[in-house]
């Protein structure tokens, strides 16, 4: 790989830093969901689920990365990660997200992280949005269904691309973008618990509205930033040959590119007005929308690739979808799957890569990859993760075809570089990290941090820009 390719590891504030109430911040929703489970009816009963009470609510200590970021970038250094990719707590700044002004503290807070990844040689790629927006917003709004939440995140967003412009080069505007379709919640559609098509639509497109503006503003304000959107990617196969399976695979493909064809190209597309006849989605554009898409296109396509999806047009196969996921899948006799039913797919990454390139010609930026498993050390504590050293060397290997077919790529980041608390099942024990973290999914442990065997794998292969891979 290229001498400037960014290797390196990506976390998110709700995941890690925990001091959920520290200072001033506000609650999000990750606060007041539990771990297991529940999780899933609780995406889907967003308004009952406030009413619970559990005992243990995993994002309110997290991995603790707030008070203990200083150490773990001190190991992430020894790693020699060039670059990492974390996110900034909206609510931390703006509890309730209706405040003019931000809070102090949480200002300072990550002035000093953002200070203590340059001393130490480390870029920092920032989500201003990572699935965490103020909970008051989606309590009192309906999240992004209501305009007035884009709003609110434009005055939060230029605050932190003022605030710390000498710090961070690369802005991703809002995590997963297309995760709203999936798990409207979790995206931030909380009006009718996310089970009106039309409001989920709307606020997706409020999502793209904010987004447009936020990177215009950057291109504006600070011509030096790059401002990229991100996709939850993963191509989707047809079943079989049938033509049929084949039009279902494009048709599943276009519901997900649709967010990052208006990002890249600043219009949507043809298709999407059949998506919206068949749909019945309804939806309120305003006079201005055309425009503002038109001007703030992004610099690059950030994209996770965790697994490839295969689909069927035959309703009969789709009750046989595997569940439980943010995206339902058919199992592919040909691969295997975690633990948690992902399909393990090496080569998909470089489909997909291929398939993202030909289609927006942008550079792209792997910002998340990885494999959740269990770790067990073994009686000297010692991790030994050959599982996730090969999964990692797969994708690597299949990224490098990538380049080779012609994708221009800005960097690999490894999901989860150090262990955190899983964003769909709450679990500590659904691990992606080179670093493990001593805590159980009762919040259990030390929260000391060891390095797994894959550590210094990943040292090496950094090291040696993607050559030393065995
Ligand atoms: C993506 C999210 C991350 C992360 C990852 C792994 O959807 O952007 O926040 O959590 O998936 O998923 P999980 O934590 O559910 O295993």
């Amino acid at each position: 790989m290229e001498k400037n390719f960014l290797w390196g590891g990506a976390i998110a504030a709700n995941q890690t830093e925990g001091a959920y109430q520290e200072g001033n911040k506000g609650l999000c929703l990750a606060d007041v969901l539990p771990a297991g489970e529940k999780r899933f009816w609780a995406y889907d009963h967003f308004e009952e689920n406030l009413k619970e009470h559990y005992a243990y609510y995993p994002s309110h200590k997290a991995i603790d990365f707030y008070h203990r970021y200083k150490e773990d970038i001190a190991l992430l250094k020894e790693m020699g990660i060039r670059c990492l990719r974390t996110s900034i707590s909206w609510p931390r700044l703006f509890p309730t997200g209706e405040e003019e002004k931000p809070d102090e503290e949480g200002m300072e807070y990550y002035r000093r992280l953002f200070q203590e990844l340059e001393e130490n040689h480390i870029v920092p790629v920032v989500t201003i949005n990572h699935f965490d927006t103020p909970l008051y917003l989606l309590e009192k709004y309906g999240g992004w269904a209501d305009r007035r939440t884009a709003g609110h995140y434009c005055r939060y967003a230029k605050t932190v691309v003022d605030a710390f412009a000498g710090y961070v080069k690369y802005w991703i505007t809002i995590n997963e973008i297309n995760m709203i379709v999936h798990v409207p919640v979790l995206g931030g559609c909380t009006a009718k618990n996310g089970k009106d098509v039309s409001a989920v639509y709307q606020a997706a497109h409020h999502q793209l509205i904010a987004s447009a503006e936020i990177t215009k503003y950057i291109h504006k304000n600070h011509p030096d930033m790059q401002a990229g959107c991100m996709l939850a990617a993963g191509s989707i196969y047809p079943n079989t040959c049938s033509p049929a399976d084949v039009m279902e695979a494009q048709k599943k493909n276009r519901e997900n590119y649709l967010f990052i064809d208006v990002q890249v190209k600043g219009r949507y597309p043809a298709y999407f007005e059949r998506i919206k006849k068949e749909k019945d989605i309804r939806l309120s554009i305003g006079e201005q929308d055309e425009k503002i898409l038109k001007e703030g296109t992004v610099d690059f396509v950030s994209l996770s690739y965790y697994s490839s999806r295969v689909v069927s047009a035959d309703p009969e196969l789709n009750r046989q979808l595997l569940r439980g996921n943010a995206f339902s899948t058919l199992p592919n006799p040909y691969l295997k799957q975690s633990k948690w039913g992902w399909i393990i797919d090496a080569d998909g990454l470089r489909i997909t890569l291929n398939d993202l390139y030909d289609r927006y010609e942008k550079p792209l930026f792997i910002v998340e990859n990885g494999l959740g498993a269990v770790d067990t050390p073994d009686e000297n504590g010692e991790i030994a993760d050959d599982y996730r050293i090969e999964y990692t060397k797969a994708h690597i290997r299949a990224m490098q075809e990538a380049v080779r077919d012609g994708v221009e790529l800005m960097g690999y980041l490894s999901w989860g570089i150090i262990d955190l608390v899983s964003s769909s099942t709450g679990q500590m024990s659904k691990r992606y990290g080179f670093i493990y973290v001593d805590q159980d999914d009762e919040g259990n442990g030390t929260l000391e941090r060891k390095k797994k065997k894959s550590f210094g794998w990943y040292q090496r292969v950094i090291a040696s820009d993607g050559e030393q891979l065995d």
